[in-house]
């Protein structure tokens, strides 16, 4: 898929070397965008395996998203994606699904003077009850997303957020791909993905294909044609410093160049490739930042 290429292009020809809390430093660009126009055909990557176990992972992770489940106890038993984030029991400080899906509302003195709430009357407020036997009120987003497809389909509103400030601001893993909005143009429902973080090699092939997924069975659930899916990368990043972390953070590079050498039209590997040699290596703490990316020069001069 060419967008991929480019992304992958751009990340390492003109990304920053910078370290982060990993331990393993990338190549990071800020803001990248592309648009895959889902009408023609799924981007599902081809260089990049994406199918058996992977494929049946990221189903069972939409399905988890769709579920509004706050913990990974069903999730388990399909895929081990999210057991290293989870607890014993199952529970997780990251909610994807849970804040689609039962995003809480506050109640009494929560609710500043003058501020909107939707009382029981409105169609996506549930009352749950807490394990410790109260009751907590939750709006379903994607549910009202669907209404709104329904009855106000020109709607700019549509947005599902899984993105809690306070909650984010202490979560182990606060959501990579954190707010998405639907938007309808003709007939076609097109999907917007913002993601704050999108590890290139790893994380961004399946967020690309999930939210693909994601646009397909909105679209068919409503009788809108399926249309573009558009993703916004803040920091869209190659891991590629020596790992201290192990398997996880595995230098990604020679699988990235591996990936690009396989493209049917090799432009995009070819112009990584003059961009970084041509490039003026960035400064790391007064040593040049490309020492660090063992092997990234030589590897991408040798002819593919
Ligand atoms: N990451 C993704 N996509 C995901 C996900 C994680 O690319 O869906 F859950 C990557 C991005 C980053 C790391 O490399 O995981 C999260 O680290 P941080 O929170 O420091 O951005």
């Amino acid at each position: 898929m060419r967008q991929y290429h480019d992304l992958v292009a751009e990340a390492l020809a003109e990304g920053t070397y910078k370290p982060n809390r990993t331990g393993v430093d990338t190549v990071a660009a800020f803001s990248h965008h592309y648009e895959a126009d889902l009408a023609e055909g799924f981007p599902l990557l081809t260089t990049k395996r994406m199918d058996g176990y992977r494929w049946n992972s990221l189903i069972h992770e939409l399905l988890w998203y769709l579920s509004g489940d706050e913990h990974v106890r069903t999730l388990r038993e399909e895929t081990k994606i999210w057991d290293a984030w989870a607890d014993e029991a199952g529970r997780l400080d990251t909610a994807y699904g849970r804040f689609w899906r039962r995003f809480p509302i506050p109640e009494g003195t929560d609710q500043l003077p003058g501020e909107s709430w939707p009382d029981e009357s409105h169609p996506r407020v549930e009352t749950e009850s807490t394990a410790e036997g109260g009751s907590r009120r939750v709006f379903d987003q994607l549910g009202h997303v669907l209404d709104t497809l329904r009855e106000a389909p020109n709607s700019r509103r549509m947005v599902v957020s899984a993105w809690h400030p306070a909650n984010a601001a202490v979560s182990t893993l606060p959501p990579c791909h954190y707010t998405f909005v639907f938007n309808v143009q003709g007939d076609r429902l097109n999907v917007h993905l913002t993601q704050r973080s999108g590890d290139i090699a790893l994380g961004v092939p399946f967020n690309l294909a999930a939210y693909s997924l994601l646009a397909h069975a909105v679209a068919n659930r409503t009788g809108f044609e399926v249309g573009s899916f558009g993703h916004t990368i803040v920091d869209a990043h190659v891991y590629c410093g020596a790992s201290e972390r192990g398997s996880w953070y595995a230098e990604h590079l020679p699988a990235l160049q591996e990936r690009l050498r396989g493209v049917e039209d090799r432009e995009s590997y070819l112009d990584v490739r003059e961009w970084l040699e041509e490039a003026a290596p960035p400064e790391v703490d007064g040593e040049t930042g490309y020492d660090h990316v063992p092997g990234l020069l030589t590897q991408l001069s040798r002819e593919p």
